[in-house]
């Protein structure tokens, strides 16, 4: 049994890999998985027929030219629904293919050879099974890889798996290349979609080169009782922006729009396109980082790289001077820097939307220089799995 926990490494309690318990609970999926009521799949699903056709995320199909036809279909998926699926991105199938093929096969490795990769709550880096260190607390039915790739001075090959071989670093590599080149672009269609220069966004994030990306692979295994758990918690993504890569065949990201959860049907090879509390916050809610979920299956595992792009961690962010016109439209969030923003998530774990809301309220509150909490910099390594 050794071989499923990892008691040590600064968590509150023995980790509990998911793999391990899909193996071994039979039909029953043990109570910390259970979510309440309220949070199951069943909660606030979309009325039946409404997870394809219209009700879908927007497709965008990103082999235009960079002109204000492509800007302006980005811009309208992410004030409208937050994400679109990217089709004809520029990042080879091939490599996509590869990628996910390298991770698959890490998961498929035995239990002892992860273990060796085990995470700890200091740098979330490695092997992982939860988020947040709070005891006791509820849990998600996923466990997860993650490595950081952007600042360089981060990244540390050390922590990444040598395993199922070399392969993985090296398709981990070359399609982290690509897909900051992918949100790079996004970000100049963003600023376009806003009405700025080209380049107004990525400034923002610390320019090109300033800004800091990491990845979270997930891992969902079978699970006996899909109905009652979830692969990850509602939430929105903290950071700036996410490309995430799922299973072609396997459904099972949810989005919320308009009070319902719709599952999003993936096209092979697709980028899923999310944008993240720091990019709203940015563009003063102009476009919105939507909350997201992960159902599972009792049928079929499920893989997902989730990319995260997100600005320099030092650099306090608040809305973007241009946006702001009071008092029609206030500022709508003080200042704070990516690094102090995610520091919370790390400690709380994942709660829906609320950190982003609680800021909102404070602002609303006081005058943005009242409640500024710019910091000094701190270069401390990027903490939660996002
Ligand atoms: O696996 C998925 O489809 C989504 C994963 C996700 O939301 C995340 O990693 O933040």
């Amino acid at each position: 049994m050794s071989s499923c926990f990892n008691g040590g490494a600064g968590w509150p309690e023995p980790v509990v890999r998911v793999q391990t318990v899909s193996d071994s609970c039979g039909s029953t999926i043990p109570e910390r998985y259970v979510k309440a009521p309220s949070e199951r799949p069943s909660s606030l699903a979309a009325p039946s027929g409404d997870g394809g056709g219209l009700n879908n995320i927007p497709v965008v199909d990103m082999s235009m030219p960079d002109g204000e036809e492509t800007a302006r279909a980005v811009a309208a998926a992410c004030r409208e629904w937050g994400f679109f699926q990217a089709v004809n991105h520029g990042v080879r199938p091939e490599l996509l293919r590869r990628a996910r093929a390298a991770w698959r096969g890490f998961f498929a490795q035995p239990a002892e050879a992860r273990e060796v990769y085990a995470n700890s709550p200091a740098t979330y880096e490695g092997y992982g099974s939860r988020l947040g260190t709070a005891k006791g607390g509820p849990l998600d039915w996923g466990d997860y890889y993650f490595l950081h790739l952007l600042p360089a001075a981060l990244k540390s090959h050390d922590k990444w798996p040598s395993l199922p071989h070399a392969g993985l670093r090296e398709a981990t590599e070359e399609y982290a290349e690509e897909v900051v080149q992918l949100c790079r672009r996004v970000m100049r269609l963003l600023s376009r979609g806003l009405g700025l220069d080209d380049g107004r966004l990525q400034a923002a994030f610390g320019g090109v080169g300033g800004e800091g990306a990491c990845m979270r692979v997930n891992f969902y295994p079978r699970c006996p009782q899909p109905e009652l758990t979830l692969g990850v918690a509602s939430h929105s993504d903290p950071g700036g922006m996410t490309m995430l890569l799922v299973d072609d065949h396997v459904r099972g990201l949810q989005v919320r729009n308009a009070g319902h959860w719709i599952t999003v049907d993936p096209v092979p090879d697709a980028f899923i396109v999310n944008i993240g509390d720091q990019i709203q916050v940015l563009s003063n809610a102009v476009y919105k980082s939507v909350e997201h979920r992960v159902t599972v299956s009792a049928a079929e595992e499920r893989l997902s790289l989730a990319f995260f792009y997100n600005p320099r961690s030092d650099l306090p962010l608040a809305p973007m001077p241009e946006l702001v016109a009071p008092p029609a439209r206030p500022a709508l969030y003080p200042p704070m820097t990516f690094d102090e923003y995610r520091d919370h998530i790390r400690r709380r774990g994942l709660s829906g939307k609320a950190q982003l809301q609680s800021l909102q309220m404070a602002t609303t509150c006081a005058p943005p220089a009242a409640t500024a909490s710019s910091s000094s910099s701190s270069s401390s390594p990027s903490t939660l799995a996002s």
